[in-house]
């Protein structure tokens, strides 16, 4: 019950919308041509940027989302992506007229195979209503089949997000069960989006299957939107920083009286406690997710959300 009554008090925080992650693909170095994978077509695997190729991977340097890209082959496996095709990150407008968001997007044709997408997972720990976005462009053509047997004549788009957290999946588009042409969703930039869980980790996942060059998903904009817990106190005589934390908090006030300060874990339990003069707190190595952080000093006491990374 004590639990119950500390979560409610909790709630009174300020916040702000905001944009938690993203990437409109314009980081990467743009490279024409075709990649070509080197691998064993017939063989699930995880696919390597080639140099002088088009890039299909993205390690994320603080800005931009990063990504990596896996090719499964169909039942009965095809030549897959040892071809060449016009995968990964390019700015070819050719077949679309622009991309939706700047210069570049990401695209995957000709796949003869499943090619399969997975973003870096995105944390939604204290981010309230949260949402993702992402834009597609599904060339207009031919499409066979209705995507239910991973064979290639059997053409599919699916664009998901795993819910790592609980175990869960939901998705932004599925073509699974139709012809992709009876759909109606050719020929332009449509903006897909899903509700997500708040406190998830949560990880975007695109799997395309097509067999022939004018057959091509594109994408451009994904983004994860939602509503941030303010990282200041209501009292404005204490501050925390950073927040997100990894090891060293800094709990600065404009008095030098003693500060009693508690953490708590998302169930209230207290985990660690400490009465200190100092500003810097060394952290133990918690597990990385939301936690929350009491600081008594005088008669102030004040409580907010604290995102251990
Ligand atoms: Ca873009
Ligand atoms: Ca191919
Ligand atoms: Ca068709
Ligand atoms: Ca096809």
């Amino acid at each position: 019950m004590k639990t119950f009554q500390f979560m409610i008090f909790l709630i009174i925080v300020q916040s702000a919308a905001g944009q938690i992650a993203s990437t409109s693909f314009e980081e990467p170095l743009s490279i024409s041509g075709s990649y070509t994978d080197t691998g064993d077509p017939s063989m699930a695997h995880s696919l390597l940027d080639n140099s002088n190729e088009p890039l299909v991977n993205w390690v994320s340097a603080g800005g931009e989302l990063g990504y990596q890209a896996y090719y499964v082959p169909y039942d009965s496996p095809g030549v897959g992506l040892t071809d060449g095709d016009p995968v990964g990150v390019s700015d070819s407008v050719a077949t679309i007229g622009n991309y939706s968001d700047g210069a570049q997007g990401y695209r995957m044709s000709d796949c003869d195979g499943n090619f399969i997408l997975e973003f870096e997972p995105v944390d939604l720990s204290g981010v309230t209503n949260p949402q993702v976005f992402i834009d597609f462009f599904i060339a207009a053509t031919g499409y066979e089949g209705d995507g239910t047997e991973n064979a290639s004549g059997s053409d599919r788009l699916r664009i998901y997000v795993k819910d790592l957290s609980l175990g869960t999946e939901v998705d932004v588009l599925d073509t699974t069960g139709n012809d992709i042409n009876d759909l109606g969703i050719e020929d332009s930039w449509i903006t897909g989006m899903a509700l997500l869980n708040e406190n998830s980790q949560v990880q975007l996942v695109i799997e395309a299957r097509n067999n022939s060059a004018a057959e091509a998903f594109f994408f451009d904009n994904v983004r994860f939107e939602g509503t941030l817990a303010n990282t200041t106190f209501n009292n404005p005589e204490i501050s925390i920083y950073p927040n997100p934390v990894k090891d060293i908090l800094i709990v600065q006030s404009n008095s030098k009286e003693t500060k009693e300060i508690t953490i708590y874990d998302i169930l209230g339990k207290m985990i660690w406690s400490k009465t200190t003069q100092e500003d810097i707190l060394y952290l133990d190595p918690w597990s990385s997710g939301l936690y929350f952080i009491k600081i008594k000093q005088g008669k102030h006491i004040t409580t907010q959300k604290l995102v251990v990374q």
